[in-house]
């Protein structure tokens, strides 16, 4: 048996470091690694369920052509696809042109070979592009504005605070690690307090429980700001030393009573004024913002606004104290770092068009000329499923000649498919990747051999040049396919950092060069004027929004007039949960055990004036498309909001985002999921 160091690289907070135990070519057992210090206690049960994933009977194993006449699927051989598909690339290329073609890439993989794709599409001559991302771009915008750049303590650091605010993000569930660093606070007398119209596992310990009406909380914040200022109970040294903008935004909020706050907010005045006390009274403070309340159209702001309170009380650069929103400390090998760390529209990238918005994706597909759209290659991602307004986005791609998707299973999107290639998991290829919650540098090794006829993007990508007769370029080249080959590219890539290679790498984690453990404890902030930046004359110029956080109403709620509150009345909410990464997982037996379908939850008060008892099918809807789920009655959730998590596949129940909507958020090009207004009807008895 070998026991190999790796670690997960699904798109979430914790990137687990683990051990790895195969013995006679099979993944075995999947332990702990105490190399990380933020994950000592090892994977969650995703992580342990691996060794299902790996070996289930659902995963492509070889090319697959779409039988168009019964929508199944036929085996082919790798030299009928990439013939297929080198033909059609080179008469597209040639007529209409290689804009012609979308390149989209998703979320379901970290790691450097990634970069193999956006290059082989610009040494192919070019391509239409997405920019933009679904995740966690107005937090990381509002975040930049105001601190410079993004970066947080070091998980643990959270241990040492007094006060903690989880502010729109449910730990529990989306960061389980985070959870024993918080515990330990709470164990040493620090209060909680979890913000979210839902009452999540999170609120378990909390102190307070605060439930905002949704897309609300910048109201709350500014409220909470105008208690703090007004009773002086600031932090006035660390201001005039390190906070740009403070006058300014003392007078914007002075109006900004709790009474006024409650009123939008629909939280009782003395919740909002026991907060104030608490950041008041309890340092250090950390806020803890998650990435599911800036999924509003008002959201960048709401972040400026929440963020501002640790400004003004000095909280920020000290231990115990901060914003944990998102660190990229580890994110040390972006050829372009670029600021915004996604393409902004149109940027200029030789021949690669920017130009469809990811939150915008189906309309803009649609709309794409000069020349249209014709083919789309998909990889890494479930666009069907995760994008915004599903009947939109399975419109354009039902629009195009040909789809190609790099896909592990037949998710939704690869069953849109007229060439499904098999695609590698985390086990099969090395790669080295960061994080964005520590800031470890870990290397993921390859410790297997693909199954089947399995091969990883390089190499598909590497007999695909050699159809069209791109350059590979120079040893390692820009598309490494053996294990030598793989790791001279990554070592390579590790050259510039003395305290890193690959043999430090295979034995445990390594903290990325130069991290800081407090954050910000050096008082250095890259923004224009050096100093947090309350106040960002960027945030006009970039965003057109004003240059301080202010609050202004989400496009979606429902004290817009359009659509009228009656029609759709509910907020629908889709935050993650645990048992998944978005529409991976589900396919599972270990984790189908905890829950096999979508399920709608609803306050019993909306559901009583529904005519909806527990366990009876739903349809969840709104002119832009409907779900038809079980309804669970939940008192813990804020009355005026449906949730169903996100991430469950059309095949396996309905997508959350048949109902959602293609809009931006009001900075960094985001998705705003979360202003999705419906109404549930009931369609029958509990079974
Ligand atoms: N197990 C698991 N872990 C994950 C993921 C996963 O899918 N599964 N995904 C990873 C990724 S890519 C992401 S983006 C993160 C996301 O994880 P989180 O940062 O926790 O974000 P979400 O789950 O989107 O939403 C968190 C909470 O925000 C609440 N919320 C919704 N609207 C509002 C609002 O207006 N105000 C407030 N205050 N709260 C609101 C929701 O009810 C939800 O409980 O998790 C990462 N970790
Ligand atoms: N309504 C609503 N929708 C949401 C959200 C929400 O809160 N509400 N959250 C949004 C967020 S935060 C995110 S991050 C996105 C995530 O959306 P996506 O980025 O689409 O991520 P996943 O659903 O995880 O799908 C990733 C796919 O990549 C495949 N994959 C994994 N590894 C590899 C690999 O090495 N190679 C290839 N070719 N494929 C691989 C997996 O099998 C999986 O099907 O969803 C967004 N969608
Ligand atoms: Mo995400």
């Amino acid at each position: 048996m070998k026991v190999f160091t790796t670690a997960c690289p699904r798109n979430c907070y914790s990137t687990c470091a683990m051990k790895v135990e195969v013995e006679d070519g099979r993944i075995r057992r999947i332990e702990p690694h105490p190399g990380n210090a933020a994950t000592p206690g090892g994977a969650c049960l995703k992580g342990l369920s691996y060794v299902e994933r790996v070996y289930h009977p659902g995963r492509v194993l070889y090319p697959l052509r779409r039988l168009p006449e019964t929508g199944g699927f036929e085996r082919i051989s790798w030299d009928e696809a990439l013939d297929t598909i080198a033909v059609k690339l080179t008469e597209l290329r040639a007529d209409p042109g290689p804009q012609s073609l979308l390149y989209y890439s998703g979320s379901g993989t970290k790691g450097i070979l990634k970069g193999a794709g956006r290059e082989f599409w610009r040494l192919y001559g070019g391509c239409t592009a997405t920019y933009g991302d679904l995740c966690w771009p107005a937090g990381l915008e509002a975040t930049r504005l105001t601190l410079g750049e993004n970066k947080h303590s070091a998980p643990w650091d959270i241990a040492d605070a007094r006060l903690i605010v989880l502010w729109g993000k449910n730990a529990a569930e989306t960061n389980i690690h985070q959870m024993s660093f918080i515990d330990r606070a709470l164990d040493a007398g620090a209060k909680l307090v979890v913000i979210d119209p839902r009452r999540t596992q999170s609120a378990e310990r909390a102190d307070l429980l605060i439930q905002p009406r949704p897309g609300t909380d910048g109201a709350l914040a500014l409220a909470i700001a105008h208690l703090l200022i007004a009773g002086g109970r600031i932090d006035r040294e660390f201001i005039d030393k390190h906070v740009h903008g403070f006058p300014a935004f003392a007078a914007s909020v002075a109006k900004f009573t709790a009474e006024r706050a409650a009123e939008i907010t629909d939280v009782p005045v003395e919740y909002i004024e026991r907060l104030a006390e608490y950041f008041a009274t309890l340092r250090p403070a950390t806020i803890s913002p998650g990435f599911g309340m800036q999924r509003f159209t008002n959201s960048g702001q709401t972040m400026r606004a929440s963020l501002a309170l640790l400004a003004i009380t000095g909280n920020i650069g000290r231990p115990g104290a901060g914003w944990v929103y998102a660190n990229l400390q580890s994110h040390i090998f972006e050829t372009v770092r670029d600021p915004l760390a996604f393409y902004p529209p149109e940027r200029p990238d030789g021949v690669v068009r920017v130009s469809i918005s990811t939150a915008r994706l189906g309309p803009e597909m649609l709309a794409t000329e000069d020349p249209p759209l014709r083919m789309i290659w998909v990889e890494r991602g479930n666009p069907v499923t995760q994008n915004p307004e599903t009947n939109r986005v399975l419109e354009a791609f039902r629009a195009l000649e040909f789809r190609v998707v790099v896909e592990q299973f037949l998710t939704d999107t690869a069953r849109e498919a007229d060439i499904v290639l098999p695609a590698k998991t985390m086990f099969e290829q090395s790669d080295v990747i960061g994080a964005y919650w520590h800031s470890y540098i870990q290397l993921k090794q390859k410790v297997i051999d693909p199954p089947g006829e399995v091969k990883p993007e390089t190499e598909i990508y590497r007999l695909l040049a050699r159809r069209l007769g791109i350059p590979e370029g120079e040893d390692p080249g820009v598309f490494p396919v053996s294990d030598d080959e793989v790791e001279a590219y990554l070592e390579k890539a590790l050259q510039p950092f003395a305290a890193l290679s690959l043999d430090r790498l295979r034995q445990a984690p390594q903290l990325a060069p130069g991290q800081q453990e407090v954050a910000f404890s050096d008082f250095i902030f890259a923004t224009p004027s050096g100093k947090i930046e309350i106040e960002s004359a960027e945030a006009v110029e970039r965003w057109g929004v004003d240059r301080l956080p202010t609050y202004e109403e989400p496009a979606e709620s429902v004290r817009q007039p359009q659509p009228a509150a009656d029609l759709y009345p509910l907020y629908m909410l889709t935050p993650n949960t645990k048992n998944r990464i978005h529409s991976q997982f589900n396919n599972l037996r270990m984790i189908r055990q905890f829950g096999d379908e979508p399920l709608a939850y609803l306050h019993p008060d909306d559901a009583r004036q529904r005519g909806i008892g527990d366990g009876d099918w739903v349809r969840v809807f709104n002119d832009r498309g409907e779900l038809e789920v079980e309804a669970v009655l939940d008192n813990g959730l804020k009355r005026g909001c449906v949730c169903v998590t996100n991430g469950w596949w059309i095949s396996e129940g309905g997508t959350v985002n048949f109902t959602s909507a293609a809009r931006e958020t009001d900075m960094g090009y985001g998705a705003a999921f979360h202003e999705n207004r419906v109404e549930v009807e009931r369609l029958s008895d509990a079974e």
